[in-house]
Parts: C-alpha cells; sequence; structure tokens
C-alpha cells in the first residue's frame, strides 16, 4: 500500500543551495549562549516549576508561525524552534554543539534526505533528534524561572514525534530498513530513558490541518529541499499524527507519554492574520496550560 520510497518526491528535485553560515544559524549560536549564561544565575529548583509543552503537525501546518503568537501573546511563555538550520548546514566536528566557533559547512542533510530518502533517512532521523536533544537539554531562560505566573517552555516537536512520526514513516516507506529501525530505536530509548526527564512533556498542542492545506502552506513558504515534496507523503504524516495523538494507536514505549493532555487545534483558520482568530487561540491555550 506504501508508495515506492522514491515517490515521496517529485522527479528533478536536484537543486542544491548554497551552504553558507546562515542568518539564522548565527541567531540560533546566539541565544543559545545567551540563555546558557542567564541560566545560571538562577536557583537550581526554580526549573522545576516550569512547564514543557511541545506544538505538534504536519509539515508546513503553520507550527512556527503559532509559535510567534504564543511568543508575543504570553511574557511567561519561552517558544524553542525546531534546530531546522543545523540539518541545512552540517558542520565539520559538531560535538561541541552550539558554542563552538564558526566551522566549515560540510553538506545540506535534509537535501540529501530528500534528494535519496533511502540513503540518507536514518542519518537524518539520527541527526535531527540528537540536535533537537542538545537544544531542548539548555535550561530555560532566567526570565522564565523569576516568573511569577505559570511559566511554560514551549517546544516545537519533541523527540516523539522523531520517532512516532518521521522515522516511524519513514521505516514504514521502506526508506529506514529493519536494521537502521532497530539501531535508531534502540539509541532513542536510551536517551529518553537517560535525559527524557529533563524534556519530558506536561502537554501537547496538536495543530491541525487537511494535507492539501499544509501542501499550498509548504509551497508558498518556498523551502528549497522541500520542493520535491508530494501530497501523498503529507497524507501519510497527517495519518501518523492522527494514529499518536487522536486515535492512539500508535505502539508507544514510555509510560508517561500514553496519559499526556493533548490539546487539538484547528489550524484552518486565519491565525496569521485575523486578530479574532489569534485571540481565541491564545484563550484556549492559556486555558489548557493553567490545566496541566
Ligand atoms: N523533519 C523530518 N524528520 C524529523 C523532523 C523534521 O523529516 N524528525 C523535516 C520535515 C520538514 C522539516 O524537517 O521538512 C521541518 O519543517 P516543519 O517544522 O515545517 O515541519
Ligand atoms: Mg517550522
Amino acid at each position: 500500500q506504501w508508495k515506492t520510497p522514491g515517490s515521496l518526491l517529485r522527479a528533478g528535485n536536484t537543486q542544491t543551495t548554497s551552504n553558507t553560515l546562515s542568518v539564522a544559524r548565527k541567531a540560533e549560536m546566539i541565544s543559545a549562549s545567551c540563555s546558557r549564561s542567564l541560566s545560571s544565575t538562577s536557583t537550581p529548583d526554580a526549573k522545576f516549576k516550569v512547564k514543557r509543552v511541545s506544538i505538534e503537525g504536519n509539515i508546513a501546518v503553520g507550527k512556527s508561525t503559532f509559535a510567534r503568537l504564543l511568543q508575543s501573546a504570553g511574557p511567561d511563555w519561552e517558544v524553542m524552534a525546531e534546530p531546522v538550520s543545523k540539518w541545512q548546514n552540517i558542520e565539520s566536528g559538531t560535538s561541541k554543539g552550539a558554542d563552538s566557533s564558526p566551522q566549515t559547512t560540510v553538506s545540506n542533510l535534509l537535501q540529501m534526505m530528500y534528494q535519496d530518502p533511502q540513503r540518507w533517512s536514518y542519518t537524518f532521523q539520527t541527526f535531527s533528534c540528537m540536535s533537537r536533544l542538545r537544544t531542548q537539554l539548555q535550561p530555560p531562560p532566567a526570565r522564565l524561572l523569576s516568573s511569577e505566573g505559570t511559566p511554560v517552555q514551549v517546544y516545537e516537536r519533541s523527540v516523539y514525534s522523531d520517532r512516532y512520526i518521521f522515522a516511524l514513516n519513514m521505516f514504514e516507506l521502506g526508506c529506514i530498513n529493519s536494521t537502521e529501525w532497530a539501531v535508531y530505536q534502540d539509541w532513542h530509548s536510551l536517551l529518553v530513558e537517560q535525559f527524557g526527564h529533563q524534556v519530558e512533556l506536561e502537554g501537547i498542542i496538536y495543530l491541525t490541518a487537511p494535507p492539501e492545506i499544509c501542501m499550498e502552506r509548504l509551497a508558498s513558504r518556498g523551502r528549497s529541499e522541500e520542493k520535491g515534496v508530494e501530497l501523498d507523503y503529507l497524507e501519510k504524516l497527517h495519518v501518523q499524527h492522527e494514529r499518536w495523538l487522536v486515535d492512539k494507536s500508535t505502539e508507544i514505549h514510555f509510560e508517561k507519554l500514553k496519559q499526556i493532555p493533548v490539546l487539538r487545534l484547528d489550524a484552518n483558520v486565519e491565525f496569521q492574520t485575523d486578530p479574532e482568530v489569534q485571540e481565541q487561540l491564545i484563550t484556549k491555550v492559556k486555558n489548557f496550560f493553567s490545566s496541566l
């Protein structure tokens, strides 16, 4: 029933992008070092009152736009963006992480994954999950730790969607073989068991829109690596989200994750421009956060 791996891409997607150290990457490095130095002044206990919530949803459903809306709406909320620019700029010797000095970019793994999913999906899923974990393990900024209200750290996606949406989907498509899938699950479980408590979620916001709408939004944002993505691929990812977060039929290996409250929000609305829609969404989010 799954299409052959190559079919998630339209033919002829061979365009390459320049691999200079992007502005986004620089901003990421700066904000990473800021949050580290700020948080070193706060009390170690304070971080336990900060709630963690992830925003989940299909490619181009509007997570980043929604995250920016949340960032501007709640002074007690801190949004942590997905480290996509790191996946587009693989550097030589990344082991020192975000605080290392600028290095030469050697490849764009996001592009490699979309151009040759069978060859690169495992590598991509390994790196995206690892870099996400590294980003999310950074302590929340001092502003949140000293907040009087209900401080919430909002993540754009999580190590759980990495595994139960993307990696699983690539395995089901045959782009990750059964050996790679066994290895992936083995290290993923180990990492979550060892570090999971530091990035554990109290809640999930699930943004949903028909795959056709995501397709339109994907086209209009025009990320060059995603040019070949087909509707069929977004439909499969949609089904994976529904299985995990609505039907709850995905087999989950972490007990706490099964119990997590999910706020499902319709993203097929004008939340980018319509202030009324924005206010309604924010109210729902506020109520959800205080219920956690
Ligand atoms: N992505 C992926 N596998 C993951 C996480 C992300 O293939 N585990 C891809 C999907 C998108 C891009 O990275 O092409 C993230 O963009 P967005 O946040 O809009 O979904
Ligand atoms: Mg995004």
